[in-house]
């Protein structure tokens, strides 16, 4: 099995996910939960989920047992995004190729949709406790909530925000990726294999690959947003130039970029030598993240 069935595959367990655990979209206050669904099923790559999965089988878990925080992560994501469209931050109006959630539900149920989709996510982790040790539940509901916040996602975001019209270093555009990018990869493959009870050597083996992938798909977002096709990404390219945000192809050139986002590769493969067969799924990823055009 290529890479993209195996993604369609977990994806496929995720969205099945997704029906247990959201409230129904006629469940009042139904307005809300139409619009949290509308972007939640709106498709994407469900990158993050199936890096929670991936990571728990690279270790010997089962995807059923780590679902609720695969999820979870998913919905982190959604609402960052949901969020990020709006007319305060980017102001976008499409994203996975539909009209995003503000154009059609208005920016205060916008903004309280992505509010609902990550205080449910931290609902999901805690019901984890069904098929996971406390000790390891307690421990992810810590980290994510530490990773998604002001020290992770929003910390990123926050000085993202804070750069536009201005002339960043090195230093403060990886401060950006690492959190506004890395940080939810870094999650995602920590938790999944945290549930699982991996190993301390484990955990930092995946924590190397999930610093360098979370990397590698940063500067690779950046390049298709100034070479990509909007068709295919399921947004307009071109939107970090207009919102005049500090890139990597900006700071380094087009050329560079692509030599860092490989030499991140190469450390995140390295990272995985020491698992087998079970690492393919990783591995796989890492690849399609440095190739994808969309
Ligand atoms: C509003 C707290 C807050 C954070 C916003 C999501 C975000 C942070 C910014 C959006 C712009 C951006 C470049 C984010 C980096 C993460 C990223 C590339 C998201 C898109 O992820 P994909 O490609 O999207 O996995 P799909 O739609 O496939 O899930």
């Amino acid at each position: 099995m290529d890479f993209l069935q195996q993604l369609k595959k977990k994806a496929l367990l995720v969205e099945t996910s997704f029906e247990q655990f959201l409230p129904d979209e006629s469940a009042y206050p139904a307005i809300i939960h139409q619009a949290m669904r509308y972007s939640l099923l709106a498709g994407g790559k469900r990158l993050r989920p199936a890096l929670v999965i991936g990571a728990a089988e690279c270790v010997g878990g089962k995807p059923e047992k780590v679902m609720p925080t695969a999820c979870a992560l998913e919905l982190i994501h959604t609402y960052s995004l949901v969020h990020d469209d709006l007319p305060a931050m980017d102001n976008d109006d499409m994203r996975r190729g539909k009209p995003t959630n503000h154009i059609i539900y208005g920016e205060a149920m916008s903004i309280l949709a992505g509010d609902a989709l990550l205080t449910l996510a931290f609902q999901l982790i805690a019901e984890n406790i069904k098929t996971a040790p406390a000790e390891a539940v307690t421990r992810v509901i810590q980290e994510v909530a530490k990773l998604s916040g002001s020290q992770g996602l929003i910390g990123g975001q926050v000085v993202d925000t804070m750069s536009a019209d201005e002339t960043i270093n090195a230093e403060t555009l990886e401060y950006i990726h690492h959190h506004k990018t890395g940080a939810l990869f870094k999650a995602a493959i920590r938790s999944g294999a945290s549930l699982t009870e991996a190993s301390d050597k484990q955990l930092q083996a995946l924590t190397v690959y999930a610093e360098n992938l979370g990397l590698a798909f940063q500067i690779v977002d950046d390049i298709l947003d100034v070479e990509g096709e909007a068709v295919k990404i399921g947004k307009p390219v071109g939107s970090d130039e207009k919102n005049k945000k500090a890139t990597y192809p900006a700071l380094f050139g087009l050329e560079n970029a692509r030599h860092k986002a490989n030499m991140a590769a190469d450390k995140a493969i390295t990272a995985l030598d020491i698992f087998g067969s079970e690492g393919e799924f990783l591995r796989n990823a890492l690849h399609f993240i440095i190739n994808r055009d969309h």
